[in-house]
């Protein structure tokens, strides 16, 4: 089969958004104000696994860049989250919007409530990266693609459902605005790239897939905890 042009491939990688978890019933209910405040702190107590992970994710797949223009660019991503000089960083941004739910920073740090499900499907995701060429650890980052309409409507929605949130607290998805879209830039730069048989192409679809079902596994894991609207099974 002939290989889809390069605007038929992106144009496959960006229809794949339909399975995004900003879909997910955890995500629709939070961002429409049916999640409790233990809800809420759930999702960002477990969420934050993910956050510490993304900067160690990062750096294997730089351990794997053996080009120095890239790795210029992708070294970007591991100071967004760690911090440099004179940017605190993602992690600590996040921690802040922990602190702004109403949880103590210690109490997220310690990563004691995380749970299984959450755990497995990110250690699932840096494993993936850790091992796999350059370029394909690359193309799952393209989740991003769709990640500034989430931090968008969490931004316009959650103020108004959940006064009861330190608005300081967000931060971090203020800032993930501008990183997300730059991050995307070289995501597909690579992707669109690397990938040039039909077979190819359909392996990028995949990787991709693989990704999205890490996001929605780590949801699904949390709904059954903390359940949604009502208490949840286990709800302290
Ligand atoms: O805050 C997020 C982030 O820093 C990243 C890095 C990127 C990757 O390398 O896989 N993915 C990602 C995502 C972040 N936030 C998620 C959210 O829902 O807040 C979305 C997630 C993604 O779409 O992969």
């Amino acid at each position: 089969m002939n290989p889809w042009s390069r605007a038929e491939f992106e144009e496959k990688l960006r229809a794949k958004g339909e399975r995004y978890h900003i879909h997910h019933p955890f995500h629709v209910a939070m961002n429409s104000g049916r999640c409790t405040k233990t809800q809420v702190q759930g999702w960002v107590l477990n969420r934050f696994y993910y956050q510490v992970s993304i900067p160690v994710k990062d750096a294997a797949i730089l351990a794997n860049m053996p080009d120095r223009e890239q790795r210029r660019r992708w070294i970007q991503r591991i100071l967004d989250h760690d911090g440099a000089h004179g940017s605190e960083g993602g992690i600590e941004a996040w921690l802040r919007l922990g602190e702004a739910v109403g949880l103590a920073r210690e109490e997220i740090a310690s990563l004691r409530r995380v749970l299984p499900g959450v755990r497995f499907a990110v250690n699932a995701y840096v494993d993936f990266a850790r091992r796999a060429p350059w370029q394909e650890a690359v193309c799952a980052s393209l989740t991003e693609l769709f990640a500034p309409d989430i931090h968008k409507q969490r931004l316009a929605n959650w103020p108004q459902h959940y006064p009861w949130i330190e608005p300081s607290g967000y931060a971090y998805f203020r800032q993930r605005l501008g990183e997300a879209r730059r991050d995307v830039e070289h995501g597909l730069e690579v992707t669109l790239e690397h990938f040039r048989t039909r077979d190819e192409q359909q392996r990028a679809l995949d990787i991709l897939q693989f990704k999205l079902d890490v996001l929605w596994a780590m949801l699904d894991a949390m709904q059954l905890k903390y359940g949604i609207g009502e208490a949840g099974i286990g709800d302290e």
